[in-house]
């Protein structure tokens, strides 16, 4: 859906068109229209981050219920930490299994390129999603504009500290293409606010525990904080539950990112975060199961350009590569979520 973000705030206020935007509706897939010309059969390997991190396991699950209602096989693996090395095993398990497709969301930009490679050679296509690789010949599915979802995060965090004081940022593994990308721009859009300074970027790997760890070295390095934004679900959740039992600091702290309203809606109900931003999860994993299943029944290539359709998402087209990634998909504009809205979502 083309919605520009200034339009979908000012639809936000009510429950249908939110779950309208987010696709809520259309979660359920119907297969029937779209994949009347795709190979059915298809074993499809979904490889995660990791398997314990909630979000995305609704990624999964979105990708693993398109898979099936379009007649394939769709199987999850991965490690439990955030590492290139966890999720090398399953890309030689896919290869043993002689699948079709794997969909993977990268720990690393780039050490998983042999293994992937190996893949290919054994004639597997490779989607990443959620977090890109910089190997040859893959197609990305973007949850959303990467500039947008950064720049859009400093903006939030902004407006609500008088675009004044000490930030920090709370990001997931070290090595995450898609948090670093994000991060990136966060560092453009900074330069729009001289008044607030990046004053450290520390990473929790996506682990409660770890989150924990180093939010609370942050804290203690820095007494002055102003803001925090987490770019991952696991980061803002870990910080709102600490912030939550830890209220002196709201006073001067304020805390946004990326999260699940399932997670965060108790902490913005009760006032411990104002907004924070995401999609919807669930239909990324959706379009990439239908980007998988195109493509490996070659009704599209790896092109700017080549459409397809994502069952109940509608039509996607392939955008051209920008320098220093290939070619994408972008699932839609990020959403805002407030006290306002948040109650009405379940992912
Ligand atoms: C975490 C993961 C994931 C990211 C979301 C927003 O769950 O790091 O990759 O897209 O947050």
């Amino acid at each position: 859906m083309k919605l520009s973000n200034r339009k979908i705030s000012a639809l936000a206020g009510t429950a249908l068109a939110a779950a309208m935007i987010l696709g809520l509706s259309g979660v359920g897939v119907s297969a029937a229209s779209a994949s009347a010309s795709l190979k059915k059969g298809l074993t499809v390997y979904l490889i995660p981050k990791d398997t314990l991190n909630p979000y995305e396991v609704i990624a999964d699950k979105g990708a693993s219920t398109a898979l099936k209602a379009l007649g394939d096989k769709a199987v999850i693996s991965s490690g439990t930490v955030d590492t290139a090395a966890a999720q090398i095993p399953s890309i030689q398990a896919a290869i043993q299994a002689h699948a079709s497709a794997i969909i993977i969301a990268g720990n690393d930009p780039s050490a998983l390129c042999p293994s992937l490679k190996q893949a290919q050679n054994a004639g597997i296509v490779v989607v990443s999603f959620d977090s890109d690789v910089t190997c040859p010949n893959h197609l990305f599915v973007n949850q959303a504009n990467t500039k947008q979802i950064g720049t859009s995060e400093v903006d939030l965090l902004a407006a609500d500290i008088h675009k004044t004081g000490q930030i920090a940022i709370l990001s997931a593994a070290a090595t995450a293409t898609n948090q670093n990308a994000w991060i990136v721009y966060m560092k453009q859009e900074l330069k729009k606010y001289p008044k607030m300074k990046l004053v450290s970027t520390v990473y929790g790997n996506d682990d409660p525990a770890t989150s924990l760890t180093v939010l609370q070295g942050l804290l203690s390095a820095y007494p002055h904080l102003a803001g925090i934004i987490s770019p991952t679900t696991v980061g803002i959740s870990t910080a709102a539950q600490y912030l939550d039992t830890h209220k002196s600091l709201l006073k001067t702290l304020t805390l946004t990112g990326l999260g699940l309203p399932s997670q965060m809606k108790k902490y913005v109900n009760d006032g411990t975060v104002k907004s924070f931003e995401l999609w919807n999860p669930a239909n990324l994993g959706q379009l990439a199961a239908y980007a998988a299943a195109n493509l490996a029944s070659k009704t599209i290539t790896v092109k700017a350009g080549d459409k397809f359709k994502a069952g109940s998402l509608g039509g996607y087209t392939i955008l051209k590569a920008a320098s220093g990634t290939g070619p994408s998909i972008v699932l839609g504009p990020p959403y805002v979520f407030t006290k306002a809205n948040v109650n009405s979502f379940n992912f």
